[in-house]
């Protein structure tokens, strides 16, 4: 093998790894009696939070800001959103308001 395949291989290897860095895991947030759990959580900027109704009623999660919204979420739906900026995004159900939570997102 010559010099330059293994430097390419090493550079190959370098970035897979640094792009495995990169991409975080997806965070999930429970939806249960009527409640977002945890209710408060700290990402990574380029995070995607998914959040799972385990209620038999249906909730949505909709940004305070209105940034995003899910539709109504049945018993085991899911709704992911990709948080990519910094900040503190505060959300809640649009079918019961005092059901609330925030996503901060904060480079590590
Ligand atoms: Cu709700």
């Amino acid at each position: 093998m010559t010099r330059t395949w293994i430097r390419a291989l090493v550079a190959a290897a370098l970035l897979a790894f640094s792009t495995a860095l990169a991409a975080a895991e997806p965070v999930t947030v429970d939806i249960a009696r009527f409640a977002f759990m945890p209710k408060e959580i700290t990402v990574a900027p380029g995070t995607t939070v998914v959040w799972v109704n385990h209620d038999e009623t249906p909730h949505t999660v909709a940004a305070s800001d209105h940034a995003f919204a899910s539709k109504a979420l049945d018993t085991d739906d899911r709704y992911e959103h990709t948080f990519a900026d910094e900040g503190d995004v505060p959300y809640f159900c649009t079918v019961h308001p005092f059901m609330t939570g925030v996503v901060h997102v904060r480079k590590p």
